[in-house]
């Protein structure tokens, strides 16, 4: 078929914006928000040091109040020190992930995450006190702050709990009075990055598009903090038809952070990693507080639990060491053994839970309780309680249901996907783990942070907020040291708009060709895309439909699908902005489930059981693959490099 081009014969001409900025934040999530917010401190210092003016532009695809991951709200903050070590936190984090992190890269946030979770309180944010005699106050309490020595509420060593329904609105509010509605551009699509036509392998700009105007926009920049998540639905979901919508990562994070960082040639780490959460059945809703608060036990249908026994010493057998550490993909394994083994339905014995608590507890503090069960699902996961009530579930009479959800991309919760970063210099990192400005990729001026900082896991909202921070400190230093970079973009305006704007023309040039113009031989919808990425990702790289499992000859096939539907999906039809949107997005989740098939095929172990296995390489092979995995696409020649890189521990066990 011919290649398609578009010189806005067909789709209407968008207006060009084009903004020239010292330092772009692309995302409006808890990263992008604390980079916000820091990034603004470090310019006004160094304005007042007569350093000049530092200009800082932040664009998200949605509106900052509610966007990305923490749109809904959460019920805790997964990552606060309080009275611990970060060097604690440290092997809390390498024994979940199994091994292999950047303890640089973790340390650091662990010394810095609590001053974020600080300011959340001073913002507003009400979180949990223990009272003098023990007993919990919810937010809404009279109680002494963090700051001031208050004691939160731990639901685990490393968690606290809040009445965080409002969460994202009260952190957003800090990061847009930090910077000023006039440097934000919301509802506004970032499709790709460009590098600088005159330095190799420096960032130069970003260009997207308008989700509700007729408007393109070019930023060109000379350092960029990527902040735009990771990847949903790049797996077939469990969820089917009208509830398709529904997955426990946002629906609006579409890999975006990968796709951008990896088409400049950004070098990517431990890719082969994915976060499968166990979560309540269909609603999606958060099991830990019920694991780690309410103390509840999660057992097969028989009422016992699948993490002792026969099940553990079987995990043992191929996962040892790892088995004994009981992480989170390590739970999923033993949980999936009694699935297949027929043993399901899994439950959280809720009511077992609440039954204990209750025993010392009188009918006031009792009705607490229940309003405790049911905020946790309201404050995060409201469709949670929309199962509740609908299965005519009591949490204080009947179990719940849980099962592992489809595989998601992500580095900031129990995953650890993403970019290979440069590290603090002050603790004792291989000297090639920093080069020159914290959590900076490998392409010149362009830093990573939060969901697509790679190799360090466990940060949460409240560490993907401080990764924010650290990253803009360092973004603003670089541009300090590099004021005179002037970026120059090799493409025209119009050549880039008219990029961005194919699919569009395709569909209007066209649309009058079939009868029904969903259905034409000339393009291919978004939604049919997303459909034919989701069954060969699903089918060919460890799904839920082969329990997780995949091998070299079927991540060859996936791949070799993959191909195909690349050349398809350069011909989407998009017939509005919202379907360009769904376009660019699909494209994106391409790139990122290309790097993940990658990363597994070259790794041969499996080393993250209950997310993924390798029936070719079922156990963990410390020997050969103690090791980070890190990849490269080279945007000058397409070719995709993968190899490794040692692991180093700093932090005795
Ligand atoms: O229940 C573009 N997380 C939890 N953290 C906690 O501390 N406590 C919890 O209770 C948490 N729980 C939880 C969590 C995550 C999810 C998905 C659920 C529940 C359902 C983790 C944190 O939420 C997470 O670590 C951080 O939010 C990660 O921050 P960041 O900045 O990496 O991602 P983001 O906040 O999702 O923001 C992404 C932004 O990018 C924008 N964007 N903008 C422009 N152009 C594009 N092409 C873009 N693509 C995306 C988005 O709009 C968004 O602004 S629980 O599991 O434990
Ligand atoms: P979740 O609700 O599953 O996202 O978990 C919230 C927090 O609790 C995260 O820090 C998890 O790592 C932790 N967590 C969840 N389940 C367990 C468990 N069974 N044991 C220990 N920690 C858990």
């Amino acid at each position: 078929m011919e290649k398609e081009s578009c010189t806005f014969s067909y789709c209407e001409k968008p207006q060009i914006v084009e903004v020239d900025t010292d330092i772009l934040i692309v995302g409006g999530g808890m990263s992008a928000c604390g980079a916000a917010f820091e990034a603004v401190r470090w310019a006004q210092a160094a304005e007042k040091a007569g350093k000049g003016k530092i200009k800082i532009t932040l664009v998200d695809k949605a509106a900052m109040d509610r966007s990305g991951a923490v749109a809904m709200g959460l019920s805790a903050i997964n990552t606060y020190m309080g009275e611990n070590d970060p060097a604690d936190y440290v092997r809390y984090v390498r024994d979940d992930l199994m091994g292999i992190i950047r303890e640089d890269l973790v340390y650091d946030l662990g010394r810095h995450v609590d001053d974020s979770v600080h300011n959340f309180e001073d913002w507003g944010l009400p979180i949990w006190k223990k009272a003098e005699d023990g007993h919990t106050m919810d937010g809404a309490q009279e109680a002494p702050k963090l700051r001031e020595g208050g004691k939160p509420v731990r639901s685990g060593k490393w968690q606290i709990m809040i009445n965080g329904e409002s969460y994202k609105v009260i952190v957003a509010e800090a990061a847009k009075n930090a910077l000023g509605m006039d440097n934000i551009y919301e509802r506004v699509f970032i499709v790709k990055l460009l590098l600088d036509e005159k330095e190799p392998n420096r960032i130069a700009a970003a260009v997207g598009f308008s989700v509700r105007e007729n408007k393109v926009y070019i930023f060109r920049t000379n350092a960029m903090l990527l902040g735009s998540g990771g990847a949903v639905n790049v797996f077939r979901p469990r969820s089917v038809a009208e509830g398709q919508g529904r997955a426990w990562y946002p629906v609006w994070n579409s890999g975006s952070g990968y796709a951008l960082g990896i088409q400049v040639g950004a070098e990517l780490t431990m890719m082969e990693n994915r976060f499968v959460p166990a979560r309540f059945k269909d609603g999606y809703g958060p099991v830990g507080a019920w694991f780690l608060f309410f103390k509840a036990k999660a057992t097969n249908a028989m009422g016992e639990d699948y993490c002792v026994g026969a099940n553990l010493e079987e995990t043992k057998k191929l996962y040892s060491p790892y088995a004994e550490k009981m992480g989170t993909a390590i739970r999923n394994h033993m949980m999936m053994m009694d699935m297949k083994a027929g043993k399901g339905p899994i439950y959280m014995q809720t009511a077992e839970a609440m039954a204990v608590l209750g025993k010392t507890m009188d009918a006031k503090q009792l009705k607490h309780l229940e309003a405790e069960a049911w905020e946790d699902f309201l404050d995060m996961c409201i469709g949670q309680a929309s199962v509740w009530a609908g299965n005519n579930i009591e949490p204080d009479k009947t179990p719940s249901e849980i099962m592992p959800t489809e595989p998601y991309l992500l580095g900031s919760h129990a995953g650890c996907a993403g970019f290979w970063c440069s590290g603090p210099d002050d603790l004792g990192a291989p000297a090639e783990w920093h080069w020159g400005y914290n959590r900076m990729s490998t392409v010149k001026g362009l830093f990573m942070m939060g969901d697509i900082c790679g190799a360090s896991g466990h940060k949460f909202s409240s560490g993907s907020h401080a990764e924010g921070r650290i990253a803009a400190k360092s973004g603003v230093a670089f541009v300090l040291d590099n004021k005179d970079f002037k970026p120059t973009v090799t493409k025209s305006a119009d050549e880039l708009a008219g990029e961005i704007y194919l699919p569009y023309e395709v569909y209007e040039k066209h649309k009058t060709y079939s009868t029904a113009p969903e259905v034409n031989p000339n393009y291919i919808k978004p939604r049919m895309v997303q459909a034919r990425l989701q069954k060969i990702a699903d089918e060919y790289f460890g799904g839920v439909s082969t329990w997780y499992m995949t091998s070299k000859t079927m991540l060859e096939k996936g791949l070799e699908l993959l191909t195909m539907l690349k050349e398809d999906a350069a011909k989407t039809g998009a017939k509005d902005l919202h379907e360009l949107m769904r376009a660019w997005e699909n494209y994106h989740r391409i790139w990122s489930i290309e790097a993940h098939a990658r990363h597994i095929l070259f790794r041969e172990e499996s080393r993250y059981p209950g997310y993924y296995y390798r029936g070719d390489f079922l156990a963990i092979d410390d020997k050969n693959w103690k090791c980070f995995v890190n990849s490269k696409y080279d945007p000058a020649t397409g070719d995709w490099k993968c190899f490794k890189r040692d692991y180093v521990q700093l932090i005795p066990d």
